[in-house]
């Protein structure tokens, strides 16, 4: 390896944050006696989430559907060629991570899943084959999860990710196609379908089997976006979460530096309406001619490839196009994955119009503030990924869990929906369909700002420092509630079942 000073000052920062910010481990046979938690899902958020829990004295059961061989959800269903396609640096999800490169692959984004699973002694936690079916609520609020035999708990967190299934569209024709990868033959071309963040991965496979010429074959367009930290940063910047009166001068840079020559294929719609794609290549690969981009639709397969209906830029998908043949050796269906079902919660958290997205900082539903569907009710984002604010989400669950004068009345949640909903009025996608990364910062800034019994965890919230100083204030607080007699207020950290 080359010797990198940039590498070297990025490990050295994440030494530095690892030691100040992580947790501390409790024993793996320690009493942990503050609220129990459950936490659905063994990927990345589920793994982080339970560690800041048991980090901070919180007892967690995490739920996995998969085997011990899901451990890292997402990521360990996915091939080797798959990498992460932004920065690590926007992909710390737990302090502890330390990444030693800026793009790690598949087995070190597993591996450091692991370690934090470790490393917080999470093994004996971790009911693995278990399939959330259901969680609901006794009279005294305790929460239980699928059936009485797992106890009962005082907090869910929904860490389901966005990815279940793989979605496969059946296509006319797509049994007559013939796979041309005997072992006299080349492969030629590679035909994708689809124009996504899986027709990245997709490509990347391609380019890793040695494909003389691959088409993505696209049905709507996608910006793409540089494999540029600083870059990735500055548009994760635009704190208002919506395209906004000075979007185009980004979307002009982008399409003057960055596609250039091939700005027909920027598209025509802001870029903050839709998670752009992270690709670096796919536009020298265009220039090179060993890749294409095709807009259009598919009509049907046939023996040797497919029939596509060629639409030029502007044309809406099903609209009128050029009828060509696409030459294939082999086909990859890129098509993404359909979304893994929250329907395990309670059915009024679904109710119009606070249905997820529209949650209380996006994760909360009005209804069950006791809930925190973390990381998994996105639609659209800029921004990173699994990063700090899978933290900071326990976090405010954990206050809200131990401090009742903390807790959100369900019409103040609601109003706060209405509010976001009002500020991005004149965004072209719904307000909690998109968002960025610093409109999310300006969330959490306004939720411990806006009521004062949340300032002293503001350190705790943001940075997981220092939570016993404000526990010693909230038992105080109980003492006067008990003698004002409010005690119905009182924290559930007295209330020894
Ligand atoms: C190839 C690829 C590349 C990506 N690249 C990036 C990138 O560059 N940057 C980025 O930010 N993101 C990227 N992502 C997005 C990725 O989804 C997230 O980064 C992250 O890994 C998601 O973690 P998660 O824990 O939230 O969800 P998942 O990893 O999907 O984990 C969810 C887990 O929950 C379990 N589960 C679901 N339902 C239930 C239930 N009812 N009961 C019990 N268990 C259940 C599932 O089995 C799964 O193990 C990429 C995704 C893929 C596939
Ligand atoms: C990639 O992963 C999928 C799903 O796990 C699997 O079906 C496929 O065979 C893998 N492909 C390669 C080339 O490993
Ligand atoms: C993926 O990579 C890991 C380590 O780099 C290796 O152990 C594993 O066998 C690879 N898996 C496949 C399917 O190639
Ligand atoms: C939120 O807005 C809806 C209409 O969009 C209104 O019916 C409701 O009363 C508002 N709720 C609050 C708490 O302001
Ligand atoms: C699984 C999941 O929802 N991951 C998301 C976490 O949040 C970021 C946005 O900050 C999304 O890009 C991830 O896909």
């Amino acid at each position: 390896m080359t010797w990198n000073p940039f590498l070297l000052v990025y490990q050295l920062i994440q030494y530095i944050i690892a030691k100040l910010l992580s947790p501390t481990p409790p024993s793996p046979h320690a009493k942990l006696s503050r609220p129990r938690i459950a936490v659905i899902g063994a990927g990345l958020t589920g793994v982080s989430s339970a560690a800041h829990c048991v980090g901070h004295g919180f007892d967690v059961v995490i739920f996995e559907a998969g085997g011990r061989d899901q451990l890292g959800g997402i990521w360990a269903r996915v091939n080797n060629t798959s990498g992460l396609q932004i920065h690590s640096l926007m992909y710390r999800f737990h302090p502890q991570v330390q990444w030693s490169n800026g793009y790690p692959t598949r087995q070190q984004i597993i591996d450091a899943i692991e370690d934090v699973w470790k490393t917080y002694h999470l093994e004996d936690k971790t009911k693995f084959g278990v399939r959330v079916e259901r969680v609901w609520q006794e009279s005294d609020e305790k929460w239980f999860v699928n059936s009485e035999e797992y106890g009962k708990f005082d907090g869910i967190i929904a860490a389901v990710g966005t990815c279940g299934d793989p979605k496969m569209p059946h296509m006319r024709g797509q049994e007559t196609f013939e796979v041309n990868s005997g072992p006299r033959s080349r492969i030629q071309t590679h035909q994708y379908v689809g124009g996504g963040a899986s027709a990245v991965e997709a490509l990347e496979y391609a380019s890793a089997a040695k494909a003389e010429k691959t088409t993505i074959l696209a049905r709507s367009d996608k910006w793409i976006i540089p494999r540029n930290a600083i870059v990735d940063m500055l548009l994760a910047f635009n704190v208002f979460g919506q395209e906004i009166y000075i979007s185009w001068i980004p979307e002009f840079l982008l399409r003057r530096f960055f596609y250039r020559d091939l700005e027909d294929l920027a598209p025509k719609k802001g870029l903050f309406m839709e998670t752009p794609m992270v690709n670096s290549d796919v536009l020298d690969k265009i220039r090179e001619g060993s890749a294409a981009w095709l807009r259009g639709d598919i009509l049907s397969f046939d023996k040797t490839g497919i029939w596509f209906s060629q639409r030029s830029k502007g044309v809406p998908p099903g609209g009128p196009g050029r009828e060509i043949h696409v030459d294939a050796d082999i086909v990859v269906m890129a098509t993404g994955f359909s979304r893994p079902s929250l329907k395990f919660l309670p059915e009024e958290c679904f109710d119009e119009p606070y249905n997820p997205p529209n949650w209380y900082l996006q994760t909360f539903p009005p209804t069950h503030r006791t809930i925190c569907a973390n990381n998994c009710t996105y639609v659209n984002a800029i921004g990173t990924v699994g990063n700090y604010h899978i933290g900071i989400y326990t976090r405010i669950l954990l206050m809200f869990l131990v401090d009742p004068l903390t807790r959100p009345r369900p019409g103040l949640m609601k109003l706060w929906i209405n509010f976001t909903r009002f500020l991005k009025i004149r965004s072209p996608t719904p307000a909690f369909d998109f968002f960025t990364y610093t409109e999310l910062m300006w969330w959490y800034v306004f939720c411990v700002a806006i009521n004062p019994f949340r300032w002293k965890w503001a350190l705790f919230v943001f940075f997981g420092i220092g939570d016993k100083l404000p526990l010693t204030v909230v038992e105080a607080e109980d003492k006067v509630r008990e003698v004002i007699g409010m005690e119905e207020f009182n924290s559930m950290q007295n209330r020894k079942d």
